[in-house]
């Protein structure tokens, strides 16, 4: 596994010269599979190293989520099931970097600077996705993780929240059973007694059926896997886009960005109510054919992380009054984060009418974690659908621990253990979803009319050379270089009514991003396009 003999899937030899040069980024390492070998078999070893160091599980995920099935990509999870460490993301980036020559020294200087206290706990819980590269790169991993003798767990094919759930549950055997069966069980279980609890209303138009889009990914064996603990009688889903093309032409990213409709999902059929995830099942789109003269048109209407996150927020915020009202001295800090991609009305809705100020952060699910984890209850969503529910110590205290007759409360705390508090997670999050529609007795239509509407927006991808000359601030909404260009966009976006429009460097792919709202649809586009030609 050394950057010269660095072996694919397919059996050949891809070296990777001296001078290429990777980095840890908002994913992890992710690029083309063939790369990836000696990249996995390092970054396992650095795993092995940070198990060691906390007598702990530490994960590694070989995904490339949303990214097409060409790629796969590896990332690390810390014991407690959180992102990496920042400053073991810079050792995995320095390991990764070292040439081949360099690799023992790199190595023996790393294993010195770091502290192994008792190590029998630790060790390497590794899952992959559907990608036909996941094996070899598990080998890979595998061999990593024994340079430096620590217990490996393969625990196969899984979504990346499985594993996430995983690794947190080898660290704290009260959370859950480190096993596939321990999570679905954990929160199928959760989910039935939550329903037994809850009372549809009388008038009720929910329906307890959703047609889910797998992007032809993870999401179709394993949500198959979990829903076989949940009678049909109280939740029927339908799977599309279960076993072709892996995020091709469908998924939860796919679905975003576009607004369309993914493959096999038909504008005319009668399809009320839709759900999209992602390759790696840890995002989660809803969505219904938007209602158009045009009966040959895919748009879509989304409700997105956005709307998901208002949602959530709206129930666990009415369950909490029987405590408020019961302990007003006492009270548990609610709070929600957000980015700048989130839909202008959804933040000023929450400003407004749910009078809690939203904290917005860098894009990028580790910004959002942790500045969730402030609060008691945090909820977090990028719009892409990426997001979930975190709870304090506090939280598991007086609302998980403490014997209640308080429905309300006793719905909040099965509330929090139907949704992954690890990470965002496409399987637990469309559970908690229909759990709170069916609470409210609620139809995609009083979902759409009931909360806020989205304005128009627009998101663009805009290939470039060097995404790195690219340098924000004020949570990426502002470009201080290349100088000039955010004078650009300001005069742009000042044509507008109701505008608002920023372009940062995705930390992902070789692109930048414009992201732009305004008034109506056609102007959206109209700036979106123009502010394309800033760039180009
Ligand atoms: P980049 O490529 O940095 O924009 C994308 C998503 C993030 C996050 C990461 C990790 C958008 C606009 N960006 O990041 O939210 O999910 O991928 O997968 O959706
Ligand atoms: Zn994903």
């Amino acid at each position: 596994y050394s950057r010269a003999g660095n072996t694919t899937h397919s059996g050949n030899v891809h070296a990777i010269q001296d001078d290429e040069k990777f980095s840890y980024g908002t994913a992890g390492f992710r690029f083309k599979s063939e790369k990836l070998p000696f990249i996995v078999f390092r970054c396992a070893y650095v795993a092995s190293l940070r198990a060691r160091q906390l007598n702990s599980a530490i994960g590694v995920m070989i995904t490339a989520s949303h990214n097409p099935s060409c790629d796969n990509g590896v990332k690390l999870v810390d014991p407690s099931g959180d992102m990496l460490n920042e400053q073991w993301e810079i050792y995995a980036t320095e390991v990764v970097n070292a040439t081949d020559a360099e690799l023992p020294a790199a190595v023996r200087a790393l294993e010195k600077q770091i502290s192994v206290g008792k190590t029998q706990l630790s060790r390497v819980v590794c899952g992959m996705d559907t990608r036909c590269s996941g094996p070899c790169l598990m080998n890979a991993a595998r061999a990593g993780a024994a340079l430096f003798n620590v217990q490996f767990d393969d625990i196969g094919v899984v979504s990346t929240p499985m594993l996430h759930y995983a690794v947190k549950a080898f660290n704290e055997p009260k959370f859950a059973e480190p096993t596939h069966d321990g999570y679905y069980s954990a929160i199928a279980d959760s989910f039935k007694k939550l329903y037994e609890i809850t009372e549809e209303p009388k008038d009720s138009r929910y329906q307890p059926k959703v047609i889910v889009d797998c992007a032809n990914g993870v999401g179709a064996p394993r949500f198959r896997n979990l829903l076989e603990r949940i009678p049909s009688s109280l939740l029927e889903v339908e799977f599309r886009n279960e076993s072709e093309e892996l995020n091709q032409g469908c998924g939860a990213d796919f679905v975003k960005i576009s607004q369309k409709l993914p493959a096999n999902f038909s504008p005319t059929a009668a399809e009320p109510k839709c759900a999209s995830f992602d390759g790696d099942a840890d995002r989660l789109m809803y969505f219904r054919a938007k209602a158009s003269e045009n009966s040959e048109s895919n748009d879509a209407e989304l409700f997105d992380g956005d709307k998901i996150a208002v949602l959530i927020v709206t129930y666990i915020r009415e369950q909490l009054k029987d405590y408020e009202n019961s302990t007003p001295m006492e009270r548990l800090r609610l709070g929600i984060v957000q980015t700048a991609y989130a839909n202008g009305s959804s933040t000023r809705y929450i400003r407004e009418k749910l009078g809690i100020e939203p904290i917005i952060v860098p894009t990028g699910v580790k910004h959002l974690h942790e500045a969730a984890s402030e609060f008691d209850i945090g909820i977090y969503f990028e719009a892409n659908g990426h997001g979930t529910v975190v709870f304090s110590e506090i939280f598991d205290r007086i609302i998980r621990r403490t014997p209640t007759e308080s429905l309300p409360l006793r719905r909040l705390a099965l509330f929090s253990r139907v949704i992954n508090e690890t990470v965002g997670d496409a399987f637990a999050d469309l559970l908690a979803v229909e759990a709170v529609l069916r609470h409210y007795g609620w139809s995609m239509d009083d979902w759409a009319e009931k909360l806020y509407r989205d304005v128009p927006n627009v998101q663009i991808k805009v290939p470039v050379i060097d995404r790195s000359i690219f340098k924000t601030t004020n949570a990426e909404q502002t470009l201080v270089k290349p100088v000039g260009i955010q004078k650009m966009i300001d005069t742009d976006v000042a044509k507008y009514n109701n505008s608002r429009a920023f372009i940062r460097p995705s930390g992902t792919e070789n692109i930048v991003r414009v992201y732009a709202e305004a008034d109506t649809v056609e102007n959206t586009l109209q700036l979106g396009k123009s502010l394309e030609q800033v760039v180009l």
